[in-house]
Order: structure tokens, then C-alpha cells, then sequence
């Protein structure tokens, strides 16, 4: 091919490659048009492999053109680059706005079960007399459910406690008291008084209905030290009244009979609804029964190695659902089980 020939091809495609840089309608686009035109099979290329064909003298001539076709491709090609770049960033930027006026979307969060936050603030309460809470096994032996709480076998108020067996040694323990009896086992009155609550699930046969379940909570308390006396368990729960139920409340103790306190009372407290003039809750006798306890038994301290010649103590059990109904008027025990959400977050944001 003639030089002129190739200077006029290459003339030509600078001509055809800027129209085609101008419609381009995307950086993509604009990089294959390069390709088009300069890459390894472009267009230019062809024209540039001509040069061994050409004499010394035509040589620099083509590489004059060569040179020209560079110049007006990369002018054109600059130019629409930074524009189609801005417009891209212009556009996905709009794509991306956020809308800071729409409204957020509510993260759904749970709450601690209302057992759970009444059995806390229970155990803030005694934690602020200086009681230690303690846990324990739920699956008990008969010697610490039973015979350590003065239960022996065949005793008539083992009927009351019936529960599951695992066998004739292992059950689901019927309350918390063999924990108390565990840390009696243990503790070092050198060091103090037992001060301590167990808290915790207990078991037993029962038919379940709007006041009773075969599982439930309860808090039992035990304090053990030189001269503890029934005026100390009698101050001690109504410090306790006063705390869960209003500054305002009375208790009232009434004999009662339980194998492992004697003399064992129970307690009510003045009815926080009526201020004692009557009314359903307490049954329009102005009292509402809240708990069982007594001076502990001495047989009861001996059995877990304490000389009961020397050291006194009171006990007290109570169920927290009975607590959480009383405070929250929930009529039916078996609303706390059945996880519900429109019964459960009804206690939302209470006691931290
Ligand atoms: C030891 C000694 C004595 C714990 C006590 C009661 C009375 C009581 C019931 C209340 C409602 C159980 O949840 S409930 O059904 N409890 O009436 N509990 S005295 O006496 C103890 C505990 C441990 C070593």
C-alpha cells in the first residue's frame, strides 16, 4: 500500500474513532472503542505493521500519522472519559441516598420473663441485708429433701410432697430447703452467721389449676446464729412486706405446723388493695396469706451437724409466682408457662 494511502486510513480512522468516542454511553464502552482501535487486532495496529513495507524516507511519515491518530483519539477519548465518569458517580450516587427522613425500623427486644425479674428483686432485697443467695441440685436425694428436714419415711406430711421418683433414693426435689441444708453442712460459724436464700424451680404431684402447677418457683430463707429468735423472723419479713408490697403494709402471723419449724407460723400482710376494708383480693378479710416459716427445728440443725444447744435460726419458704400474681393481678399461674408474647411483654422494662 502507497504511503499516501496509508496516511489518508489513517486520517480516516481518527475521523471514525472520535464519532465513535462521542456516542459512547459508558466508561465500559469507551474501553472497548480503545481496544477497537489500538489494541493487539486493532485497527491502527494494521496500519502500523505496514511500516517494514515502507521505505526509509516514507518510514517517519507514517510515523508522523501514526502520531496524529494518537493525539486526536486521546484528546477525544480524555475528554468524554471525565465526562461519562462524572455522570456514572453522579448517578450511583443518587441511586445510593439515603432517605434520612424515613423512619427507623423498631428492633424487636425481649425481656427478662416476669418470674425471673420478681425473683431478682427478691434477691436485691435480701442481698441488702447481707444474705448470700445459693444454689442448688433440682434433682435431690430423699436424705436431703426428706429425712434432714425432719421427713422421715412414712411420715403423713410426705403426702403433701408427693413428687417424681428417679428411685426410691433420687427424686425432683419438693422445695428448696436441702440446699439450706447442704450450706449448713458446710458453713463455719467461726466466721459468722448464716445469713442465705436458694432460690430456685421445685416439683411436685400435684393437679395443675389456676393456683397450682407441678412446677414452680420458690425462695426459701434461712438465717442460723447465737439467739436468733421468732421476733427476728418477724421483723425480717415485714421489712420484706414492706419492700414488695408498700411501705404501708402490716404482717400478721397465725400459728401453723410445718416437720422442719417449731414453732412455725404463717404470715400475711394487709391487703395493699383495700388497705384492709375488703375486697376480692384478700377475700374481705383485709389480710393476704404470703408466706410459711418458723424457728427451725432443733432435730433440723443437728442433722447437718450444728449444735443446737448453742445456735438458733428462723426459716421461710415462699412461691414467687404467688408474689408476681399478688403484684401484677394475674389470676391464672398457668399464664407464666404458656409464653405468650401478649401476656410476657406486658412486663417490659421493670425491675434491672
Ligand atoms: C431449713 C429449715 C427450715 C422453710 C419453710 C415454709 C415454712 C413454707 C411454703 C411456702 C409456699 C412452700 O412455696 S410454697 O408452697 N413454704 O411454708 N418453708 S418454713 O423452712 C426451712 C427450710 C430450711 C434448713
Amino acid at each position: 500500500m502507497s504511503i499516501e494511502a496509508l496516511q489518508n486510513q489513517a486520517a480516516q480512522l481518527a475521523k471514525e474513532a472520535v464519532t465513535q468516542i462521542e456516542s459512547a454511553d459508558s466508561t465500559k464502552e469507551l474501553q472497548q472503542i480503545r481496544v477497537q482501535y489500538t489494541g493487539k487486532k486493532g485497527e491502527l495496529t494494521a496500519i502500523s505493521k505496514e511500516m517494514r513495507n515502507l521505505s526509509n524516507e516514507e518510514k517517519p511519515l507514517l510515523g508522523q500519522a501514526i502520531s496524529g491518530f494518537h493525539e486526536t483519539f486521546n484528546n477525544a477519548f480524555g475528554e468524554k472519559e471525565t465526562r461519562l465518569k462524572e455522570a456514572e458517580l453522579a448517578a450511583q450516587l443518587a441511586a445510593e441516598t439515603i432517605d434520612v427522613t424515613l423512619p427507623g425500623r423498631i428492633q424487636a427486644t425481649g425481656t427478662r420473663h416476669i418470674l425471673t425479674q420478681t425473683r431478682e428483686e427478691i434477691e436485691d432485697f435480701f442481698l441488702g441485708l447481707g444474705y448470700q443467695v445459693v444454689d442448688g441440685p433440682e434433682v435431690e436425694l430423699d436424705l436431703y429433701n426428706f429425712e434432714k428436714m425432719n421427713l422421715p419415711k412414712n411420715h403423713p406430711a410426705r403426702d403433701m410432697q408427693d413428687t417424681f421418683y428417679i428411685d426410691d433414693e433420687v427424686m425432683l426435689r419438693t422445695h428448696t430447703s436441702p440446699v439450706q441444708a447442704r450450706t449448713m453442712e458446710q458453713h463455719d460459724f467461726t466466721k459468722g452467721p448464716l445469713k442465705m436464700i436458694s432460690p430456685g424451680k421445685v416439683f411436685r404431684r400435684d393437679d395443675d389449676d389456676a393456683t397450682h402447677s407441678h412446677q414452680f418457683q420458690q425462695i426459701e430463707g434461712l438465717v442460723v446464729d447465737e439467739h436468733v429468735t421468732l421476733a427476728d423472723l418477724k421483723g425480717t419479713l415485714l421489712l420484706f412486706a414492706q419492700a414488695m408490697f408498700g411501705e404501708q403494709r402490716e404482717i400478721r402471723l397465725r400459728p401453723s405446723y410445718f416437720p422442719f419449724t417449731e414453732p412455725s407460723v404463717e404470715a400475711d400482710i394487709s391487703c395493699f388493695k383495700c388497705e384492709g376494708a375488703g375486697c376480692n383480693i384478700c377475700k374481705q378479710t383485709g389480710w393476704i396469706e404470703i408466706l410459711g416459716s418458723g424457728v427451725v427445728h432443733p432435730d433440723v440443725l443437728e442433722m447437718s451437724g450444728i449444735d443446737s444447744k448453742k445456735y438458733s435460726g428462723f426459716a421461710f419458704g415462699l412461691g414467687i409466682e404467688r408474689v408476681a400474681m399478688l403484684r401484677h393481678n394475674v389470676d391464672d399461674i398457668r399464664h407464666f408457662y404458656q409464653n405468650d408474647s401478649r401476656f410476657l411483654t406486658q412486663f417490659k422494662g421493670g425491675h434491672k
